[in-house]
């Protein structure tokens, strides 16, 4: 057992809603583990599980309709442009279907007696969620985990003493599947969503040592064994967006096989070394309390009353990367809605892929938490939308490169979904910051010849494309604008007092294509490629229309006018997106922008914002980026006292990740910066975690950085240089920086200290 209560949810009872139970996952498989006594229900996905199917969506009146819904919003006509392009411009049909459960495992056990010593946890540092507990003279104990090596969720039952396990098992699933026992010790799931849609299976291997084993027609039965492993392979026949004719019974009879001579030891232990292999990676301590020996349940409603338990932060923490690797393995899907844990048919926004901010929220985590390769997933789906992208392109638009608009599907889905805020064609151009983090954060130059900057390239060419002049007339005439366009899910009042959510150049739109030319004209230097697009990008850059500060209110304006709000806390920040993720404002380089951006937060904050989760953990961004320790505390506790779930799933509500994502990448921002291009340790370090360390974060430039404080005051900080680049470090003393135990640099400045480094090296710094 792990004796760091930081690094283990644990509970004295069962789960009883799914959101109490607790996740395992693979990256491809992942299930929820209830640990009920008397009945046991495991409930699991596949992350390819979706309804629906490949569909070509595009609009064939869109491309027609675009000079007039232009010209319509350029004159203010906001309503008509609604019109039209409502009937105009969405995708046919405007929706998608939903990512689906595969299924559940229930197990019933024969218990007579009354449970004692019941324990349920799971342990981050292994990957392993166990159940505990004692029936009479019998103690008992399972595992569950969800191995990526093997590609299985395995499930080990003991007792102590031998001989006493019993019980039935069956699989179920709400929809569209049989269940039956293919052998005496094989059940088999499967089915298929609709008449032609997906084909799925699971299969369940039931391996006894000793005791009886006997099949029926939808169950197996154990008697009196000492020891039980089930495994449960999955599979569905989805191969890629245009092709789902795989044979998901021969995959799971093959991941089946592959452990036919592995050892349920082997097994586990080689899960374990590749789960710590990356979870490992980073250790963090905010500080330790009494509330490290209570039930993760009981510290989380401490501080839903009030209470301060930074080593409950630690592993809100830890979880989020926990859950990144569980939800995001190299070849699988990446991290959806639900990450990859869902229980419906129906899901919450379908679980899908929300690209007007969720699905970048979750990818916020990989590079800073030091599990790069987790960010993969993310890359390859982006590279699939890259075709069905340029055909919406063209159609829609009569433009060039790949566009996908503010969600997407594993089939493709690149038109406009849902309603009129659907029409905001900046998701692939919002994509692509990742790709180019990536390589900030890594400087791996073949991924940014081969993947990154194809990606990049084909989203600038749509905005090149995209962006029009704004006519005489209108404010910025002369500039490039994105027309149509939106603030994602907020509106406006006209002066009329009308309503609308349509309009041209929303200043997210501009901050993303401002970063997105800039990262690419980044790009293009350090492949020294492409002279001609160069240009075209610098000189596209130069008439992109500015950020505004409104002059009535100094806050940062949404829109191209200083339009009222008529829900002034909403949850979307967009027009933020310069002070994070992007870095276009930045407190000590336009000051003046960062104060404008701060108002605009204080005033979405007065008035109710950050009240779901995936909200309220980018406030905590926005707020690390301010170097705001006080608010952006007062802001992870909120997240965690208001919307995060007792298995500290984050809550909307109801349960979506990217909150739980979102906070996780706010704590490591609070504790590391580099996006200036500086490594700053403990910008924004509040006072409840006055003393303590974190190991094994990354900087951009190529650094892992470990830091030491107490009282409040930087003691120590390591940095390994992973590129050899120069380092740019910010500190508020003096200090000495040395490689092995030779003084490289006694900085003069008390502001930025700057020494070359060698690849492989660790630098200490300490001040003075
Ligand atoms: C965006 C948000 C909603 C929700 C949905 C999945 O549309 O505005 O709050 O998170 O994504």
């Amino acid at each position: 057992m792990n004796n760091n209560n930081n690094l283990v949810l644990w509970y004295n009872q069962p789960a009883n809603a799914w959101t109490d139970a607790l996740p395992v996952g693979n990256g491809r498989l992942g299930a929820m583990v209830f640990g009920g006594v008397e009945r046991e229900r495991i409930q699991l996905n596949e992350d390819t599980l979706w309804d629906g199917g490949p569909l070509d969506r595009n609009n064939p009146k869109a491309l027609e309709a675009l000079p007039k819904v232009q010209q319509l919003l350029f004159e203010d006509k906001n309503d008509e442009a609604t019109k039209l392009a409502g009937e105009t411009m969405m995708g046919i049909p405007p929706r998608i279907k939903s990512y689906q459960s595969l299924g559940d495992i229930i197990v019933e056990f024969p218990h007579e007696n009354d449970v004692a010593e019941y324990r349920r946890e799971l342990d981050l540092d292994t990957g392993i969620a166990k159940t505990t507990y004692t029936i009479g003279d019998v103690s008992y104990c399972r595992e569950v985990f969800a191995t990526a090596i093997d590609q299985l969720i395995v499930i080990r039952i003991e007792c102590d003493p031998t001989e006493n396990i019993s019980f039935d098992v069956t699989m179920t699933r709400e929809q569209d599947a049989d269940v039956k026992s293919i052998s005496d010790d094989i059940l088999r799931l499967s089915g298929q969503c609709g008449d032609d849609g997906m084909r799925f299976s699971a299969y369940l291997k039931v391996q006894v040592d000793g005791g009886e084993i006997q099949s029926d027609e939808d169950r197996i039965s154990v008697n009196k064994a000492n020891v039980v492993t089930l495994f449960l392979a999955g599979a569905t026949s989805y191969i890629n967006q245009s092709d789902a004719s795989g044979n998901p019974h021969e995959l799971c009879e093959n991941y089946l096989a592959g452990v036919v001579d592995k050892s349920y030891e082997a097994i586990r232990a080689d899960h374990i070394a590749d789960h710590q292999s990356l979870f490992r990676r980073v250790d963090m301590n905010l500080g330790t309390t009494d509330a490290e020996n209570l039930p993760t349940d009981e510290r989380l409603a401490a501080v839903k009353e009030g209470a301060s338990d930074p080593g409950l932060v630690a592993l809100y923490f830890q979880f989020g990367r926990y859950l990144l690797m569980g939800s995001s393995r190299p070849g699988c899907l990446p991290a959806n809605l639900q990450g990859i844990w869902n229980e419906h048919m129906n899901a919450p926004w379908n679980s899908d892929f929300h690209t007007n901010i969720n699905l970048q929220m979750n990818y916020w985590v990989p590079e800073v938490c030091n599990l790069a390769e987790c960010h993969k997933p993310l890359f390859d789906f982006m590279d699939t939308l890259v075709e069905p992208g340029n055909q919406t392109a063209k159609r829609h638009y009569g433009a060039d490169g790949w566009v996908v608009h503010h969600l997407t599907d594993i089939w493709g889905f690149t038109t406009p979904a849902d309603g009129i805020w659907g029409i905001s064609p900046i998701g692939s151009a919002w994509l692509c910051e990742h790709v180019w983090e990536h390589y900030l954060f890594g400087g791996d130059v073949e991924f940014l010849k081969k993947q990154a900057y194809p990606l990049m390239k084909g989203a600038a060419r749509f905005m090149l494309d995209f962006l029009i002049e704004a006519p005489e007339g209108t404010p910025f005439a002369g500039k490039l604008v994105t027309n149509p366009s939106h603030s994602p899910e907020n509106s406006f009042l006209k002066p009329d007092g009308t309503k609308s959510l349509f309009t041209y150049a929303a200043t997210i739109d501009l901050e993303i294509i401002h970063e997105l030319f800039t990262n690419c004209i980044a790009c293009i230097d350090v492949l020294n490629e492409d002279a001609d697009f160069r240009e075209e990008l610098v000189s596209a850059l130069e008439r992109l229309a500015p950020l505004q500060i409104s002059e009535k209110t100094g806050r940062l304006q949404e829109w191209i006018f200083d339009y009222d709000e008529p829900e002034p806390g909403h949850r979307h920040m967009s027009h933020m997106y310069g002070l994070h993720p992007s870095c276009q404002i930045t407190l000590r380089g336009t000051p003046e922008l960062a104060e404008a951006a701060r108002k605009s937060l204080e005033y979405r904050l007065a008035h109710g914002g950050g009240h779901t989760g995936w909200s309220r953990a980018w406030l905590v961004n926005f707020l690390a980026r301010l170097e705001d320790a006080k608010e952006a505390y007062n802001h992870l506790q909120q997240l965690l006292a208001k919307c995060t779930l007792t298995n500290l799933f984050d809550t909307h509500p109801p349960f979506q990740i990217d909150g739980n994502f979102g906070g996780t990448a706010g704590i490591a921002e609070m504790l590391l910066q580099s996006h200036t291009g500086e490594v700053h340790p403990l910008p924004t370090l509040p006072e409840a975690w006055h003393t303590g360390h974190v190991k094994g974060l990354r900087a951009r430039g190529g650094f892992e950085v470990d830091i030491e404080w107490k009282n409040g005051e930087l003691v120590q900080a390591q940095l390994l240089s992973t590129l050899g680049n120069d380092c740019w470090f910010r500190t508020s003393k003096h200090v000495n920086v040395t490689c092995d135990g030779n003084r490289i640099k006694f900085s003069q400045s008390k502001h930025v200290v700057n020494f070359h480094t060698e690849a492989g090296k660790t630098y200490t710094i300490v001040p003075k």
